[in-house]
Order: structure tokens, then C-alpha cells, then sequence
């Protein structure tokens, strides 16, 4: 029996990364062909269920072409941590825009965007926020997050383009340290975070923060229930081999700041 899938083709940027090799299979349930592509070499496409086209987001003609023949995009791709300004500029900013600008042109109704939790990463460890608290960027990288936020919203009012943005805390096998106990998201929570982004009704342009359900949290999805995410896995499992690490001076960032060491990262330029 053949089921009718909800997509005939999703884009998958960043498909060679961490969270893209993971959602690579998660996105075959949900489409009959998943365009994978990234920056770096990736192993052909499994059959014509898979497409694989290398491409530099910073490139706008070839943006433009993977986008051909799209229904929705899950734009992973970029820089995923902090690093110079001129790299995230190319990588993030640049690539989202053409990510909108590729998605305008094809009439492409929704974009999943994978945003940080670092676009709010200068907010201390005891406050509580939502998606409408104000954004405290931790750096260039969270800045460019931050932006893509922004035209999220802009291409939404402009031309009606819808995006969720997934403000993913610290998606990985298992947390690394203390502050992951409280941002930790599991893999299977990703992937009904995905799930939901990409069949949920009317979601204008939602911002959600991707978290599971760990005993201490600092964000609350209280705007984003529309979508029905209900995380199921906690860090909980991992607290005793957390704890056994050496534990951290009182003022180490990664105890202080929801972003953690990112706050304390660069400057990238000596003069
Ligand atoms: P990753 O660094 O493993 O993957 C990013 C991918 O983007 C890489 O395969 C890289 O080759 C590709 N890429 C970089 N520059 C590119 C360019 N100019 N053109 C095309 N492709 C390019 O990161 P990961 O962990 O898989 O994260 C995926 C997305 O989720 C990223 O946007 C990241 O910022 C975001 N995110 C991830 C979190 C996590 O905990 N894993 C937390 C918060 C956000
Ligand atoms: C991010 O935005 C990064 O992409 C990821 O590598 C993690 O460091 C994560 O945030 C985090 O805050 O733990």
C-alpha cells in the first residue's frame, strides 16, 4: 500500500553536519524526495527518494537552483558556532537571505530555520524567558541567528512565507556539562520538533525554543503551543556522569550566562 506523503520535495541544508545527518532520515517520512545539500562533499543520494547537490550558501545563483522544484526548506546550513565576523557574514547571513530570497522566487510557502538559543544568550541562568523576552545576542554568531529572525518575520509580513524558528539549545547524543543539563535536546525531541514545524497549521512565523523536557529549564514555549511540541526525553538520565566532571569556578560563563562560553569567546581581530 502506498501512504501519500505531505511534501513531494524538501531542501535540507547543512545536510552533512551533525543535526543534518540526523534529520536526513527523520525528513523521509515527511516527503517523497529530500534534497540534501551542503558546502562539503556528501556520498551520493540513496535512490530517487534522495538528491544531494554540494552548494556555498554564499553563493546566490546556486541557492537559487537547489531551490527549484522545493515545497518546503530546512535551512540548517552555516556556521555553528562563534567565529570571525567575515565568515558568519558569507555563511549566515548572506546564505539566509538567499535561502529567502531563492524561496520568494520559487514560491516556496515555509521555511524551518534553525536559529540558537544564543540569540538570548546573555540573559543569566535564573531568569525564565519566552519567545517575546528580549533577544541578548552573545556574539557574532548568535547576532547572525538574530538577523535571521528578523527576515523571518520581514518575508512573513512582506510575502507571506511562513517559518518556524527553532531556537535549538544543545541538540547532541547526550549533554556535555553541566549547563547542557538544563538546554540539552534530545535527537528523538528534534525530530518531533521538526515534525511538528514542518505540518503544523498557520504558524506565521513562530519562534520555539528546541529543549527537552529536563528537570531545570530557563525557556518557556508558552507562544509556540500552537504547534504541539511536547518534548519527551529529560537530561536527568545523564545527571550522575555530569556531576562526576570537576565542577567549574563560581564566575565560569558556562554557569552564569544561558549562553555559556559562547559569551566569552573572541575577539576574532587584534587592531
Ligand atoms: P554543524 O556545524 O555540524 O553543521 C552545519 C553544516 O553547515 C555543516 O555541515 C557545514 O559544512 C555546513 N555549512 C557551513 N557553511 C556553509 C556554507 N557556506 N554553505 C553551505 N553549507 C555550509 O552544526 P549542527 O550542530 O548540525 O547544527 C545545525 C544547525 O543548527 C546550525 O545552523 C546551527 O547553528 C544550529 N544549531 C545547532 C545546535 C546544536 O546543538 N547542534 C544548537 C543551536 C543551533
Ligand atoms: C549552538 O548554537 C551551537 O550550534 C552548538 O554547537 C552548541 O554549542 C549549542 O549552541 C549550545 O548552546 O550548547
Amino acid at each position: 500500500m502506498t501512504t501519500t506523503k505531505p511534501f513531494n520535495r524538501i531542501l535540507l541544508t547543512g545536510a552533512a553536519g551533525g543535526l543534518g545527518q540526523i534529520l536526513r532520515e527523520t525528513l523521509q517520512a515527511h516527503a517523497n524526495v529530500v534534497r540534501a545539500s551542503d558546502i562539503s562533499p556528501m556520498a551520493p543520494g540513496a535512490g530517487d527518494h534522495e538528491e544531494v547537490i554540494e552548494c556555498n550558501l554564499a553563493d546566490k545563483s546556486g541557492v537559487h537552483s537547489l531551490a527549484k522544484d522545493v515545497d518546503v526548506i530546512v535551512h540548517l546550513g552555516g556556521i555553528s558556532t562563534e567565529r570571525a565576523f567575515e565568515e558568519i557574514l558569507d555563511a549566515n547571513i548572506r546564505g539566509t537571505f538567499h535561502i529567502y530570497e531563492a524561496a520568494r522566487k520559487h514560491r516556496i510557502k515555509r521555511v524551518v530555520f534553525a536559529s540558537s538559543n544564543h540569540v538570548t544568550g546573555f540573559h543569566r541562568q535564573d531568569q525564565e524567558l519566552d519567545a517575546r523576552s528580549e533577544r541578548r545576542p552573545d556574539g557574532y554568531y548568535a547576532l547572525s541567528k538574530s538577523y535571521g529572525e528578523d527576515m523571518a518575520t520581514f518575508y512573513f509580513e512582506r510575502y507571506g512565507i511562513e517559518t518556524v524558528s527553532l531556537r535549538i539549545g544543545s541538540s547532541f547524543a547526550e549533554p556535555h556539562n553541566r549547563r547542557m543539563m538544563s538546554t540539552w535536546l534530545s535527537y528523538r525531541d528534534l525530530g518531533q520538533l521538526m515534525e511538528r514545524a514542518l505540518l503544523a497549521d498557520d504558524v506565521g512565523h513562530t519562534v520555539v525554543y528546541g529543549v527537552s523536557a529536563n528537570r531545570s529549564t530557563w525557556w518557556n514555549n508558552r507562544h509556540a503551543s500552537h504547534l504541539g511540541f511536547i518534548p519527551q526525553d529529560s537530561s536527568e538520565a545523564f545527571r550522575e556522569k555530569i556531576e562526576r566532571q570537576p565542577a567549574p569556578a563560581a564566575n565560569d560563563p558556562d554557569l552564569l550566562f544561558q549562553g555559556g562560553a559562547f559569551t566569552a569567546a573572541g575577539p576574532f581581530e587584534n587592531n
